[in-house]
């Protein structure tokens, strides 16, 4: 401690003092007596009052880097999907058990106040919850780093279902207020768009390009404590917000362009107003890339005129930063960077390029062509005329090279180009991001093996050494000492708490696997976790489900790809023949099939689907003859604050997606390390989870990539799969008959359709193998003392699914940043 510690009494951990600090936020902060405040009223106080404890480490952490100036890694995201704060602050801070103490005694419940926090839902799936991770394991490990992103008034939206179609409803996570965000618009950054370039000469006769922006949009920046587990450490998430520069252009107002001004305003603060809901399949929307340019704008200006000392040589950039590009969505830094240091700092083209090659590196996160995103080189223009030329010339060195290196193959060099000229003259980003990073990593172990060999090959030829993987992580504190309190209980009671910080130490538990009693206590946590998300779905979506039944989930976007329509295909199959006497009811093992997944507005197919399954629930829960053993539950938006809920109480997790096409997955890896087994195929991080918790352990099914391949080559017929299987005949024919749309044979035609007609992403040529495997699901569960020691045993070997772990690979392979441990 030195003397420019905050003098709150927050350093003193007793119930006392957080009763006082507690009730001094209600009436002082709130301007609210005890007995008179509402939920929300308690709710704030209490955030608050965590707040002022993770202060001190805050200042300190900041203090710190000020003076030693350590390698920070600047992750820039347009998605942190962050879920609820204060259970996080509360176990970050130690302060659990003290709080729920002091609130006890004033006749409140902790878990009553925990209810009112609103997500923010600031990402859209994978990739968003996957950054959240991230930062949250960084400042457990003691790594510098800064988060930027942007704050969407509204985040991904709530979903609702009418008559069991998605209805998309805005989130107004921000409607009471946040308390935990610190905005400072003191700090706002000027970010230009649109107008023209001009050539200027200046004082010392050097001609230079300069931009003359059309308009200009003010982004004032939101801070967010990160604070780490088992350190005093917290680092900073900065979200950037869009205002108008001045609330209205007085000069304009008095000419009489009210409108204009107005208009002026509009356009400035719908840039931060909504996260775009498309996840996989971008619009090349105009709004989407001003979001993109004026968060990285914004991120690029503060860190080299805010977070770097006034007289910092930029030459040196690479020892202080790396840059690591979330995906595509922030690589236009790139040529901002490179604008900032030629058009605003006289630098040479060379000098430029040299340090920006050495500060950017870029995680690719997907395997459909379709979801790289490229921009229309008009539209691209138009918004930042400067950034394209800077792009064009970029690419012009790089195909020099590429003649160089490949002389007479031009068509090498048309694939190669950063520039794409069909169907529209468009920028590749993935390609620019390629050649201006100093690394490009795919998310998993046959992900980054396939963006090698075949999305990026050409690349991977010309520059090896750039390639890389780092398989994805997820936090344990969130997805495990959170969510699964009394798994951690248990885990700790036998091995200590230090797996919290350092999940290898799970492996201990593998001896454990073959000890009944802990078998025995294993599986009473999990009944009584089920009957706790029982108690969620009836409450939050009137849902009924069986306490006891397997808990079978499948909850991610909903996409082609991920294959739900297998999943409910196998469920109408299991209908179909209890129904028709093939299959005796009491064989079938009580189930609950648990459905989470928002579809994209746009993506009209993804919505049927959602209906299709909704409408195959509702007709298997009215049917009473099957006595209750089958039951669809697919609550309405499937979010962070749920998924903690839904995944301590899986028994099985579905990762069905054709192999080849999931990169990673996360849900994934939740599942098992809360004692779920896995049904899934060779794909994504998957093929790493069954390698580690072993074959016996994990239900494999489908084609190989390698299979697949060879079936797209050969020529693939849905019909013909679906002529010669009895059982996916007479499941779809049951689906085409109107049985779950009251007898309308075109209500779900459109789904039918396309797994009949394309099945781009083969759910039929994998179903008998799928129904196996659930067969041999059905008869393991049986046996329950072998599935507790399966389940056990996941848990056990998981540990390498932490984020901890996947921020180390990250520091080894690509950042060369070092933990800066905070000795106060
Ligand atoms: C609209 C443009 C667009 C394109 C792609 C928006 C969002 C995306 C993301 C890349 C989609 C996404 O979330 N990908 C997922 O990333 C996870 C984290 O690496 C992986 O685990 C998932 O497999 C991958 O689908």
């Amino acid at each position: 401690m030195n003397d420019m510690t905050p003098p709150v009494a927050a350093r003193e951990h007793t119930v006392e003092s957080f009763t006082r600090e507690f009730l001094r936020e209600l009436n002082f902060g709130r301007g609210v007596d005890l007995d008179r405040a509402s939920a929300n009223d308690k709710y704030m106080a209490l955030a608050r009052t965590v707040r002022h404890y993770l202060m001190t480490g805050w200042l300190e952490t900041l203090r710190n880097q000020y003076r030693d100036q350590a390698k920070v890694v600047a992750y820039l995201s347009a998605e942190f999907l962050l879920g609820r704060q204060l259970d996080n602050n509360l176990l970050t801070s130690n302060l659990e058990g003290i709080a729920r103490e002091s609130l006890d005694q004033l006749g409140i419940s902790l878990d009553d106040l925990r209810e009112v926090e609103i997500e923010p839902g600031l990402g859209n799936g994978g990739l968003g919850r996957l950054a959240a991770c991230f930062i949250d394991s960084l400042a457990t490990l003691d790594v510098p780093c800064i988060g930027y992103g942007i704050r969407y008034e509204y985040g991904i939206f709530k979903q609702a279902f009418v008559d069991g179609h998605q209805v998309e409803k805005p989130d107004t996570w921000l409607a009471l207020g946040s308390p935990w965000e610190f905005p400072h618009p003191e700090n706002a950054v000027t970010v230009g768009f649109g107008g023209h370039v001009e050539d200027v000469t200046d004082e010392d006769g050097v001609k230079r390009r300069d931009w003359v922006p059309a308009s200009v949009v003010n982004g004032v920046p939101y801070n967010y404590m990160v604070p780490g587990y088992g350190t005093n450490r917290v680092n900073t998430l900065r979200l950037w917000s869009a205002r108008a520069p001045k609330a209205f252009n007085l000069q304009v107002f008095n000419e009489g362009g009210y409108e204009e001004a107005v208009k002026n305003q509009t356009f400035a603060e719908n840039i931060s107003k909504v996260l775009y809901p498309e996840d996989s399949t971008p619009q090349g929307k105009e709004l989407r890339l001003q979001q993109q340019y004026f968060f990285v704008a914004c991120s690029i200006a503060d860190f080299l005129c805010n977070v770097l000392p006034q007289d910092f040589d930029l030459h040196r950039l690479p020892d202080r930063i790396t840059w690591q590009l979330n995906d595509t969505h922030p690589v236009i830094a790139v040529p901002e960077l490179m604008r900032q240091l030629v058009d605003l700092r006289g630098w040479t083209w060379e000098d430029a390029w040299g340090v920006t090659q050495k500060v950017f590196a870029y995680t690719c996160h997907t395997l459909l062509p379709e979801a790289l995103e490229v921009w229309p080189v008009d539209l691209l223009g138009k918004l930042l005329p400067r950034h394209l030329e800077i792009i064009y010339r970029i690419n012009e060195l790089f195909l020099e090279e590429l003649r160089d290196t490949y002389p007479g193959d031009e068509l090498k060099v048309r694939h190669m180009s950063i520039i794409a000229e069909h169907p529209v003259r468009a920028v590749r980003m993935a390609h620019l991001a390629t050649v201006a990073g100093f690394k490009v990593n795919g998310v998993a172990a046959l992900h980054s093996e396939l963006l090698r060999d075949k999305v990026l090959s050409d690349f991977a030829q010309l520059w090896p050494e750039k390639f890389t993987n780092v398989t994805n992580g997820v936090t344990p504190r969130r997805f495990v000492r959170i969510a699964n309190p009394s798994m951690s209980g248990l885990v700790t009671e036998a091995i200590g708490d230090g797996w919290i910080k350092d999940l290898s130490q799970l492996s201990r538990l593998e001896p454990l696997a073959e000890d009944a009693e802990f078998r025995r206590r294993f599986r009473d946590i999990k009944a009584a976790n089920k009957v706790e998300f029982a108690r969620v779905l009836k409450e939050r979506d009137g849902i009924e489900i069986a306490g006891d039944a397997m808990v079978d989930a499948m909850v991610k976007r909903l996409h082609e790809y991920k294959r739900q329509t297998l999943k409910l295909l196998h469920i109408v199959s299991l209908y179909q023949r209890i129904g028709s006497g093939a299959l005796p009811l009491e064989s079938v093992t009580p189930r609950t099939f648990v459905f989470g997944a928002k579809a994209a507005p746009g993506y009209a197919l993804a919505k049927q689907i959602i209906a299709l399954i909704n409408a195959v629930g509702s007709t298997i829960n009215a049917d009473a003859s099957l006595e209750g053993r089958l039951k669809v539950a697919f609550p309405a938006n499937y979010n962070v604050t749920l998924a903690e809920k839904l995944i301590p109480a899986a028994d099985l997790s579905e990762q069905i997606s054709l192999a080849g096409k999931e990169a990673s997955g996360t849900g994934n890896m939740k599942f098992a390390l809360n004692g779920a087994l896995t049904i899934g195929t060779d794909d994504g991080a998957n093929v790493e989870i069954r390698e580690l918790v072993g074959d016996e352990n994990f239900f494999l099914f489908g084609m190989s990539e390698p299979e697949v391949a060879d079936l797209e080559a050969s020529g693939y017929s849905p019909e013909a799969v679906y002529a010669s299987d009895p059982d996916l005949k007479a499941a779809i024919d049951l689906i085409s008959s109107g049985a779950f749309s009251g007898g309308d044979r075109t209500l779900h035609e459109p789904v039918i359709a396309a797994l009949l007609g394309e099945d781009r992403f083969m759910a039929l040529a994998d179903f008998r193998s799928y129904v196996d495997a659930q067969d041999r699901v059905e008869a393991y569960y049986g046996d329950f003392e072998a599935w507790s020691r399966s389940a056990i045993l996941n848990v056990a070997r998981s540990g390498f699914f932490s984020s901890d772990r996947s921020m180390v690979d990250y520091m080894d392979r690509i950042w060369g940043a070092k933990p800066v441990k905070q000795n106060f």
